[in-house]
């Protein structure tokens, strides 16, 4: 081979390393580089075809110019080893680039049930309560004959209800588990029981066939109205962050004695009266009361020694006055356009 052919062949050479060095500092990914690999170093690549003319070369000078090729080669070969290492095993692997702008996810969010919820139970988890659970599909002897209501009693007629086939129903109330919780857990007692409840009636602005209670019971020796009244105001108070007006005036249920209604002015009127409170500018929230003797002997607690007071807050409809909602039918519509508000 002539002298300048050989020149050319050592220039050449030269300049394949020089021009793979230059592109893989410039590689920001795996992809990428797989790509250079391939041109340099791949079948046809410009080094592979490089190295097959090491052979043109006069025979005296081919083990300068292999060696050469080969050095070229396996720095090539050790610069590819690092740059895999640097950028993953995967060929999908990319480098982290800070400037790219975020990928927003989805995430899903409290319903405002559960938020409220999740308030209360804080709040009562605070004053000593337990919070319990109990079953939807329920007895009638817990619904109803437990609670002081035997079957001939009209008081069933005021909760209609979804009767089962089995002869069980969908409880119309939270209170049901009263009785359990006594017979479970004794006296004396502290506990919250926030949970779904279903009635068989036509829905309105504020009646669905399906919404939330919170029960709550107190049960201990010497307790009184007094201390019925500082919980609920203990509860309005956290929920509200303001006074509200409220009013108290007699309600009867069979399970208590005496029995109160507890009333807020409405929050969606101010009072002046709209649909939600059937325009009378108050909204039917906690009816409440002292336990009847007979509820705590069907929890097998004596009521000589015992006395407490339960109460069955409307928890839709505190969710309503909190944040204004104006129809109870939004809260279980599903409609995200509703939901996402919160
Ligand atoms: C009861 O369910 C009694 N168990 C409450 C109770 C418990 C009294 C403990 C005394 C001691 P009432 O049927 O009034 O009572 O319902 C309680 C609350 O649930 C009502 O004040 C109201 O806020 C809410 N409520 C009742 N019916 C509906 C309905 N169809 N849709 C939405 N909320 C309702």
């Amino acid at each position: 081979m002539l002298p300048n052919k050989l020149n050319d062949m050592q220039d050449k050479l030269e300049q394949i390393k020089k021009e793979f060095i230059e592109s893989i500092h410039r590689m920001t990914n795996r992809a990428g580089l797989e790509e250079l690999v391939t041109k340099y170093v791949g079948r046809k690549g410009i080094l592979t075809q490089a190295m097959r003319q090491v052979k043109e070369i006069a025979h005296e000078e081919r083990p300068r110019i292999g060696k050469l090729a080969n050095d070229i080669r396996e720095e090539v070969e050790r610069m590819v080893k690092t740059a895999r290492q640097k950028f993953g095993d995967t060929a999908e692997a990319v480098v982290f680039d800070a400037t790219v702008p975020g990928e927003r996810k989805n995430l899903g969010h409290v319903h405002p049930l559960t938020i409220i919820q999740y308030q209360l139970e804080d709040i009562f988890r605070q004053m000593g309560f337990m919070v319990l659970d109990g079953p939807e599909v329920e007895s009638e002897y817990y619904n109803f004959t437990a609670l002081n209501i035997p079957a001939d009693h009209p008081a069933r007629d005021t909760q209609d209800t979804f009767w089962l086939r089995d002869g069980n129903l969908l409880r119309t109330h939270t209170s049901p588990v009263q009785v359990r919780a006594l017979q479970k857990h004794g006296a004396p007692f502290r506990g919250i029981v926030p949970g779904r409840v279903f009635r068989y009636e036509a829905t309105d602005a504020s009646h669905e066939h399906t919404f939330h209670q919170m029960e709550g019971l107190m049960v201990d020796r010497d307790i009184s109205i007094g201390n019925l009244v500082a919980v609920m105001k203990a509860l309005l108070q956290n929920i509200f962050n303001t006074t509200v007006d409220v009013r108290l005036r007699p309600g009867f249920f069979p399970f208590v004695e005496p029995g109160f209604e507890l009333d807020i002015k409405c929050l969606i009127c101010h009072g002046t009266g709209c649909p939600v409170c059937k325009r009378t500018g108050w909204v039917e929230l906690i009816p409440c009361g002292l336990v009847h003797p007979a509820v705590l002997r069907a929890g097998n607690v004596d009521p000589e020694i015992f006395s407490g007071f339960a109460f069955g807050l409307g928890l839709s409809r505190l969710v309503m006055m909190k944040y204004g909602i104006d129809d109870i039918r939004l809260l279980m519509s599903g409609d995200l356009r509703f939901i996402n508000q919160f």
